[in-house]
Formats: structure tokens, sequence, C-alpha cells
């Protein structure tokens, strides 16, 4: 792997910082306070095409390749992690599968709206199956030209006002994971019921819903791949979506260690800046270390990916990483700022909370732990193989 960005990259890191700093930094407190990305806000990032990242250009996408995008994700989640994520979302979780398991037809009809116009969503969670997916319930059944869905999903990041939803459905009740298949729905579709709104501790600025399927009637054309296969495209589309949560993650570590030691220098205790103080000193060393150590992963699994090396168990790696170290990052710059740290004035609590959400969403700790296990213990068993 070359260690040196091309020019390319650096430019691409450029031009997100300088956005990020400028449109969404002085406004990072707001938007998780009123749990809510300002419209003006969705199209400027909209117009700066941070939605068309990983669609190809043929289809009016940028087609950024997976080290540029973890550098873009780093910076957005720097400035605000809800807005990386509802970018990140869009773009590896719902644009993603289209691109890669979609028929010419389907990535011709929502590839170029979702570069341009729509957001996108990806609905696999429900209620009684989280980290175990291959159990979900929710039906599908194949009637002429259409499938008609019961049942419902929680933890749908972006479903607020996603316009395309890539959906998982069991259309066969013998087969566990055989059995799943991808649908691509969209908010009109009759029966489709947005639910309420969940009520998180951080990325608040995020939305995140529920969606009840009542007789919810989809054409068959817009069945993702085959049935059956649905569950290698949720997987697949979750080892790419991880690496941008690790981005995401990396994006808060560094947004905490900037912080933390900006404090450092301004604080004076006892005579002296406390960043003068060895048990500052050693919390400073230990999260700058931990990032740099995080972020070669990110960019390793990145870059495996471009490279067409099957990268899942890296995704997964750089991942667990990754989001120990934002919260322990995190973590450390709320006690490096004492009392004040816990307060609201200092956006180091915010950090705090979104920190968390990096080692629970696509995939807990404890599922990457497996699927890195299982590439080390069983790694000629095609599992884990994306
Ligand atoms: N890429 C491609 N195929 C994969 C794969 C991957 N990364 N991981 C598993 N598969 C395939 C396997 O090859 C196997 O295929 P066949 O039996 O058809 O040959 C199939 O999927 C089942 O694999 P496995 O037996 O390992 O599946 P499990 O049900 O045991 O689940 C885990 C494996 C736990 C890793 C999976 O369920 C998982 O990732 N869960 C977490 C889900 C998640 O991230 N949820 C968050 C949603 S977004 S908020």
């Amino acid at each position: 792997m070359n260690l040196q960005l091309t020019e390319q990259q650096e430019m691409l890191r450029a031009m997100a910082r300088s956005f990020a700093e400028g449109e969404i930094a002085p406004i990072a407190h707001t938007i998780d306070a009123e749990e809510k990305i300002p419209d003006s806000l969705r199209k400027k990032l909209r117009d700066s095409n941070f939605f068309a990242l990983l669609i190809p250009e043929e289809y009016g996408g940028v087609g950024v390749d997976a080290v540029g995008y973890v550098i873009v994700m780093e910076e957005l989640a720097r400035a605000s992690a809800a807005v990386a994520i509802t970018v990140s979302v869009h773009n590896s979780v719902a644009a993603g599968p289209i691109a890669k398991f979609g028929t010419d037809a389907q990535k011709s009809c929502w590839l170029p709206r979702l570069a341009k116009q729509w957001l996108g969503a990806f609905a696999l969670t429900e209620p009684g199956s989280g980290s175990d997916s291959a159990a979900l319930t929710t039906r599908a059944e194949r009637r002429g030209e259409e499938y008609v869905l019961n049942g419902s999903k929680t933890f749908v990041t972006n479903g607020k006002y996603a316009d395309v939803f890539v959906l998982l459905a069991r259309t066969s009740q013998e087969q566990k994971h055989r059995g799943i298949t991808a649908f691509l729905i969209e908010r009109n579709a009759p029966g489709l019921k947005i639910g309420k709104n969940i009520d998180k501790m951080g990325i608040r600025g995020s939305d995140t819903v529920e969606l009840v399927l009542e007789d919810c009637r989809v054409p068959a054309k817009n069945r993702l791949h085959d049935e059956g296969r649905g569950f290698r495209v949720a997987m697949q589309t979750l080892d790419g979506g991880r690496i941008g949560v690790a981005a995401q993650a990396l994006g808060i570590a560094q947004a905490s260690l900037d912080a933390a030691s900006r404090y450092a220098r301004d604080r004076y205790q006892f005579g002296h800046p406390i960043g003068d103080f060895q048990a500052i000193q050693w919390m400073i060393a230990e999260m700058r270390t931990e990032i740099e150590g995080a972020r070669l992963l990110t960019l390793q699994a990145a870059w495996m990916k471009d490279q067409d090396i099957p990268y899942g168990p890296y995704a997964s790696m750089a991942k667990l990483k990754a989001s120990a170290v934002a919260r322990m990052a995190a973590d450390r710059a709320v006690q490096i700022h004492g009392g004040y740290g816990y307060t609201k004035e200092f956006a180091v609590e915010r950090y705090y909370r979104d920190a968390k959400v990096t080692e629970l969403y696509e995939g807990t700790s404890e599922i990457q732990r497996i699927v890195i296990a299982n590439s080390v213990l069983h790694p000629k068993d095609g599992k884990g193989t994306t």
C-alpha cells in the first residue's frame, strides 16, 4: 500500500475540510440541539456533490475511490458526526448496493436521482433481529408483477427524509439467510408508513425512524438481485458501510484530540497551562498514537477495496479499532476539560455522546470480532470474503 496520498486525494481533503469548517462546524451545536440538519445545509451538501461521492460518473456521480471517501468522511465527521452519517448512509449503504448489484435499468433509474436530488436509506434491522440479521421476519410475497410486503423495520438512518429504501425481506420461510431478498422501495409505495422518530443519545441531528409495511406493494422490477440473494447483498453492503463508519469514528476522535490539545494549551492551573503536566501529556500522546493506528487500518481497508482485494475482515478491524479509539479519545477530551467538559458549552460533550454509536451500528463491536475471528479460524469457508 502506498502511504502517500495522491494530489487528487489531497485536494479532496482540502475541499472537504474547507466545507466542513466553513459550513458545518459553525452550526454543529445547533444541529445537535435542534435535532435537525437545516435544509440550507442539505442543499449545500447536495450542490457540493457530497451525496454523489460513491455514485459512478456515468450515472451523474463523482465516483471517488474508497480511500478518497474515507478522507472526506473523516473531515465531515470532524465537524459533525450527524452530518457525516447522513452522507455515509446515503452513499455507502443506499447508492452503493444499487451501483454494485443493480441491473442497468435500476442503475439508470435511481443512481442519477440519488446523485442529484434524492436521499437514500438502508432498512435491514427489525425489532426482533439486530445482530442476527438472518432472522428477519418481514415477508415479501410475489403476486403477479408485484411483491406484497408486510412487517416492520427499525433504526433506519435517514428514513424520515429518504426517497428510496434498500430494504431486506423474506421471500422464503424455509431457509434462513437463503430466503432473504433485497428490494428498492420508493417512499410513496402504497402501504409504506414512516414510523416514529427514535430519540437517541448522540448523533441527534441525524434522523432514525421505524418503518411499517402493511400490504406494501412493490413492482417486481424493483427487486435488487435474485430472490434469496439478499443476505449476501446486505453483508457485502455492510462491509463497505463499515469503512465509512470507521472514518466517521476517526473524525470524532480527531475532533476530540483537536479540542483537548487546544484546551490543554489555554487552560491554566497551578500557574501553568495544564498541557505542561504529564498527566495531560500522556493522554494527548495516547490519543494521537491510537488515532494514527486506527487511520492506517481504515485506509488499508479502503485501499484493499479499491484494489479489489477481499477486504471484509479488514473493514471490521478498521471499524472495531476506530470506534474504540473514538470512544477513548472523546472520554479523554472530556476528562482534560474537567467539569467544563460535562457542559454543553464545549463540543467534547457532543463528541462523547456521538462516539458511542460507532461501536453499535452497522454491526456491534462484538459482531466485528466474530467476522475477524472467522477470517482467522476458518479462512477458506468463503464467509466474510467481500
Ligand atoms: N460477504 C458476502 N457473503 C457473506 C458475508 C460477507 N461479508 N458474510 C457472510 N456471508 C454469507 C456466507 O458466505 C454465507 O453464505 P452461504 O451459506 O449462502 O454460502 C451466508 O452469508 C451466511 O453466513 P453466516 O453463517 O456467517 O451468517 P450468520 O447468520 O451466522 O451471520 C454475521 C453472520 C453475524 C456476521 C452477520 O449476521 C452480521 O454481520 N450481523 C450484523 C448485522 C449488522 O451489521 N446489523 C446492523 C445493520 S445496519 S444499522
